[in-house]
C-alpha cells in the first residue's frame, strides 16, 4: 500500500531547503568561465580609449604584431572589412565593436590582441599607438542639447543632434485638467545617478571555433544564452544549429550580463580566424567603465493634490542619459522601458509622462542593475514624490499613502499609463510595516529627540513593480516574443532532470525548480537535478532578468510537470487496471477512487513508462512546456527605514530597516529572504555610498573598488523581514510572483526618505544619491537642496 507524501519532507513548495548549488560554491568548486581551459587556448585583451571623445587619426599596431607570442591584433578597420566594426543593439541603434572613426566614451574598445597568455596580450595592447584628436565632451543631457554641442553620433546619417528619442505616455489633457483643479501642487526635481551592477565575476567569453566540425562553441557569462545564439547567428551570419552557447556558473549578474559586449564579438571572430579557442576575461576596471551601467535619469515631477490628500494627477518629465550608444537590452516597445509603471500602486485618475533620451560621452547602458527595465527609477521617483507631496500637504506619510492606495477589491486595476495590476493587499502590508517599526512611538521619540537637537528620521517606500516579461503580445526582443520554457525528463527509476530557458546567476534555480517539480509530482526534490545555460540541451528561452524566471520559466516547470502527471495518470490506470476516470491523485501517488488503498507511486508509473506501457502508448516520461504568461506579476513591498543623522558631520546611521514583501506564494522562503536582503544591501549602497560619475573631461570616477564602494557586512545594517502578507498571483500556476529585484527597486527611496525626514523643518527637500555625509552636512548647514549632475569637480 502506498501513501500520500508529506510535502515538507520531500522539499516541495514552501520549504526553506538549503541551496544545493552552494555545496560547490562554498567549497570553491564552482565552474566559472575563467575556470575553463581548452587545449590550445589563446588569450585576448582589449585596448581601451583613455579619452571620452576624440577623433582617431591613426592606429599603428606594427609594434604589437612584432611581440613574440602575439597571434593576432584586431582593429576597427579589420573588423570593418568583415562588416563587424559596428553591431546592431537590442534597441535598434548601432554600437561600435572596435572604434574606427571616433572614440565616444572613456574605456571604449579600440583594439584587441590575441596572444599565448594574457600578460603578453596586455603588453602588446600597450605597444599599439593610437593618435587621437580630442573633441569637446558631453557628460549630461543639458550639455547634450546645448547650442553648438558637438554631435556625438556623426556616424549616423540622419543624426543632426544628440537626441535619441522623445517619448510620451498618458493623458496630457486630462492631466492638465487635474492640475487646474488642484488645491496644492507639489514639485520635485532630482537625479537618479548612474550606478553599476558590479558583479564579483566580471564579463568574459571563450570562443572555440572548430573548423573540422564547423561548430562554434562559446562559453560565456550571459544571462540569456539563447538570445546570444540568435544574435550571433544573425550578426555573424553563422548557421544557428552550428552555434552552441554555454553559460557556466555565473558569479553574479545583476543585469550586467544581459547586453552583448564587443569583447564577446571579438573573441568569436578571433577564434574563427585563428581556429583556436580564444579566452577573454574582463578586468574590474574594464567592467566598471565600459559595461552595462544603470539609471542616470533626471526627473522633474509634479503632483496635483486635493487639500484632503487625494492625488488628482501626476506629471513627470524625465531626461535619460544613455551614453554613446542606445543599447538598452529591454523587451518593450517603450523607449524608456517600464518607467511608466511609476505610481502603479496608487489610484490616480490622470497622469502624463514625457521622456527624452540623449547621447553623451559615457559608456552605454541604462536598464541594467536589478531593475525590470527602469522600474527602479520609476519607484524611486514615485516614493520621493510621495514624501514631498505629503510634506507639502502637512499630512502624515503613512496616512497619505493609505488614502491613495489601490484597494484590495479593485483588482485587476488598470493604471493611468495602461498597465493591468493583478492583485495585492497594499494597506495590510503597510500596517504590518508600521506596527513592526512602532510608527506612532517613533514619531513621539522623534519629537523628543528634536527638542534635544538630535535628528531622527523615518522613511517609507511602498511600491509595486511589474516583474516577469513578457507576455508575448506586448513584449519582444528584436521580434523574438517573450515567453519561456521547461523540459522535464523522468527517468525509469523516478529520478528526474529539469531544464529551462532561464539562467541562474546566484538566485538558486537549482534548488527552487526541483521544489516545483516536487510539489507537482511528489518526486523528492533531491531526486530532481536542474540544468540551465546550454543552448544545445536547454529548451529555447529568453533568459533570466526582470525577475522573470519564477513568473515565466518557473510557471513552465509547473506546466510541464502537469503534462507528465497527465501521462503518469494513464500509466497508473493501466497498472491498476481501472479506467482513467476512476483514478485520483494525491501527492506522489495515484489511487483508485473507490478503493483508496489500491495505488501506485509516481516512481512506479515512471518505471512502467519504460517497461510496461499500455498498448499504443508512446514509451518514455518526458515533455516540454512553453509558457506565455497572460500578464506581468505585480509583487508589492513596504520598506520602512529609521535613521539618526549627526548634525555636526552629516553622517547617518540606520536604526531599523523593516521589509514587508508580498511576492505571492514563496517557493523557498529562505531563498526569498536572501533575495530581499541582497536587494536591501544594494539599496543601502546606492543611497549611501555607491557613485559612478564623471568629470568635465568625461573621466569615469568610480573605475575601481577604492572609488566605487561595495558595502561589506560591516557597513550593512540589519534587516527585519516580514512575510505575513501573501497574495497569490491569480494567473500564475502556483501563485508565485517575482521577488529578485523588489528590495533593490523599492529600497533606495526608504533610505533617502528617512534622511530627508530627519532634516524636516530645515526646508531641505532633496539630496541626490548617494547621500554622502558631506552632502548631508552641506544641505543641513546651508539649508539647501543638493541636486546635481555630473561633471563633478575632481580637484579635491
Ligand atoms: N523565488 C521563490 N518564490 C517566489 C519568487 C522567487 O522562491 N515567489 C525564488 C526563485 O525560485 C529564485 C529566486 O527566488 O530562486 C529569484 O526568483 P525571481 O524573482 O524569479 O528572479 P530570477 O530568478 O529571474 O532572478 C533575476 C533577478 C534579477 S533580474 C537580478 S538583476 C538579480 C536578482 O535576481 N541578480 C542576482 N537576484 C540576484 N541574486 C544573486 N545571488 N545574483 C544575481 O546576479
Ligand atoms: Cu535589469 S537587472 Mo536583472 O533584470 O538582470
Amino acid at each position: 500500500m502506498t501513501q500520500a507524501l508529506d510535502e515538507i519532507k520531500i522539499g516541495g513548495l514552501g520549504v526553506s531547503r538549503k541551496r544545493v548549488e552552494d555545496d560547490r560554491f562554498i567549497r570553491g568548486k564552482g565552474n566559472y568561465t575563467d575556470d575553463i581551459t581548452l587545449p590550445g587556448m589563446l588569450h585576448m585583451e582589449i585596448l581601451r580609449s583613455p579619452l571620452a571623445h576624440a577623433r582617431i587619426k591613426s592606429i599603428d599596431a606594427s609594434r604589437a604584431w612584432d611581440i613574440p607570442g602575439v597571434h593576432l591584433v584586431l582593429t576597427g578597420d579589420m573588423m570593418a572589412t568583415r562588416n563587424l566594426a559596428w553591431m546592431p543593439t537590442l534597441s535598434y541603434d548601432t554600437q561600435a565593436v572596435l572604434a574606427t572613426d571616433k572614440v565616444r566614451f572613456q574605456g571604449q574598445e579600440v583594439a584587441c590582441v590575441i596572444a599565448d597568455d594574457p600578460y603578453i596580450a596586455k603588453d602588446a595592447c600597450e605597444a599599439i599607438e593610437v593618435d587621437y584628436e580630442p573633441l569637446p565632451v558631453i557628460v549630461n543631457p543639458k550639455q547634450a542639447v546645448a547650442e553648438g554641442a558637438p554631435v556625438i553620433r556623426d556616424d549616423k546619417e540622419n543624426q543632426a543632434d544628440n537626441v535619441i528619442y522623445h517619448w510620451e505616455v498618458g493623458d496630457a489633457a486630462g492631466t492638465d485638467r487635474a492640475f487646474e483643479q488642484a488645491d496644492v501642487i507639489s514639485r520635485l526635481q532630482l537625479h537618479y545617478p548612474r550606478s553599476h551592477p558590479s558583479p564579483i565575476e566580471c564579463c568574459g567569453s571563450i570562443a572555440d571555433f572548430n573548423r573540422a566540425t564547423s561548430k562554434l562553441t562559446v562559453y560565456m557569462t550571459t544571462q540569456a544564452p539563447h538570445i546570444i545564439r540568435a544574435a550571433v547567428a544573425l550578426v555573424a551570419e553563422l548557421p544557428e544549429h552550428m552555434i552552441r552557447i554555454i553559460s557556466p556558473d555565473i558569479g553574479g549578474g545583476f543585469g550586467n550580463k544581459v547586453p552583448v559586449y564587443p569583447g564577446y564579438v571579438c573573441s568569436i571572430l578571433a577564434s574563427i580566424l585563428l581556429e583556436r579557442p580564444v579566452k577573454w576575461i574582463e578586468d574590474k576596471t574594464g567592467n566598471l567603465i565600459s559595461t552595462g551601467f544603470a539609471r542616470d535619469i533626471y526627473l522633474d515631477g509634479e503632483m496635483a493634490l486635493r487639500q484632503d490628500g487625494k492625488i488628482l494627477g501626476v506629471r513627470m518629465r524625465c531626461d535619460a542619459d544613455h551614453g554613446a550608444f542606445f543599447s538598452d537590452a529591454q523587451p518593450s516597445k517603450f523607449k524608456i522601458g517600464l518607467l511608466h509603471s511609476t505610481f502603479a500602486a496608487y489610484d490616480i485618475p490622470a497622469a502624463h509622462l514625457r521622456a527624452r533620451g540623449t547621447y553623451s560621452n559615457k559608456a552605454p547602458g541604462g536598464v541594467a542593475y536589478r531593475c525590470s527595465f527602469r522600474v527602479t527609477e520609476a519607484m524611486f521617483f514615485q516614493e520621493r514624490m510621495m514624501q514631498a507631496a505629503a510634506d507639502d500637504l502637512g499630512m502624515d506619510q503613512a496616512a497619505f499613502r493609505r488614502m491613495n492606495f489601490v484597494r484590495d477589491e479593485d483588482f485587476p486595476h488598470r493604471t493611468p499609463f495602461g498597465f493591468l495590476l493583478d492583485s495585492g493587499q497594499y494597506r495590510k502590508c503597510l500596517d504590518v510595516g508600521l506596527k513592526a517599526v512602532g510608527y506612532e512611538d517613533f514619531r513621539k521619540r522623534q519629537e523628543e529627540a528634536r527638542a534635544k537637537g538630535r535628528l531622527l528620521g523615518l522613511g517609507i517606500s511602498t511600491m509595486t513593480e511589474p516583474l516577469g516579461a513578457g507576455n508575448s503580445r506586448e513584449y519582444d526582443i528584436l521580434g523574438i516574443k517573450m515567453f519561456d520554457s521547461a523540459e522535464l525528463k523522468v527517468h525509469m527509476t523516478g529520478k528526474a532532470i529539469v531544464r529551462t530557458g532561464a539562467r541562474t546567476q546566484g538566485q538558486g534555480h537549482e534548488t527552487t525548480w526541483a521544489q516545483i517539480v516536487s510539489h507537482e509530482l511528489g518526486i523528492p526534490a533531491e531526486d530532481v537535478v536542474v540544468e540551465e545555460g546550454d543552448t544545445d540541451t536547454a529548451p529555447f528561452g529568453m533568459g533570466t532578468y526582470a525577475s522573470r524566471s519564477t513568473p515565466v520559466a518557473g510557471a513552465a516547470v509547473a506546466m510541464v510537470a502537469r503534462k507528465i502527471r497527465a501521462k503518469a495518470r494513464r500509466l497508473a490506470a493501466h497498472l491498476l487496471e481501472v479506467s482513467e476516470e476512476d483514478i485520483e491523485w494525491e501527492l506522489g501517488r495515484f489511487y483508485v477512487r473507490s478503493a483508496p488503498d489500491r495505488g501506485v507511486t509516481i516512481q512506479e508509473c515512471a518505471m512502467a513508462a519504460y517497461s510496461n506501457m499500455p498498448d499504443g502508448m508512446e514509451p518514455g516520461l518526458e515533455n516540454t512546456a512553453y509558457y506565455d504568461p497572460p500578464n506581468l506579476t505585480w509583487p508589492f513591498a513596504c520598506y520602512i527605514v529609521t535613521v539618526e543623522v549627526d548634525p555636526a558631520t552629516g553622517v547617518w546611521d540606520v536604526l531599523t530597516t523593516v521589509a514587508v514583501d508580498d511576492c505571492g506564494v514563496r517557493i523557498n522562503p529562505m531563498i526569498v529572504e536572501g533575495q530581499i536582503m541582497g536587494g536591501l544591501t544594494e539599496a543601502y549602497a546606492m543611497a549611501s555610498m555607491q557613485f559612478i560619475t564623471f568629470d568635465a573631461e568625461g573621466n569615469c570616477i568610480g573605475s575601481n573598488y577604492m572609488d566605487y564602494l561595495l558595502p561589506t557586512a560591516w557597513e550593512t545594517p540589519g534587516f527585519e523581514l516580514h512575510s505575513e502578507v501573501v497574495t497569490p498571483c491569480p494567473h500564475h500556476p502556483i501563485g508565485a510572483k517575482g521577488i529578485g529585484e523588489c528590495a533593490a527597486v523599492g529600497g533606495p527611496a526608504a533610505f533617502v526618505n528617512a534622511v530627508i525626514d530627519a532634516l524636516s523643518g530645515t526646508g531641505v527637500r532633496n539630496i541626490d544619491m548617494p547621500l554622502l555625509p558631506d552632502r548631508v552636512w552641506e544641505a543641513l548647514t546651508y539649508r539647501r537642496d543638493i541636486s546635481g549632475a555630473p561633471p563633478v569637480a575632481t580637484d579635491d
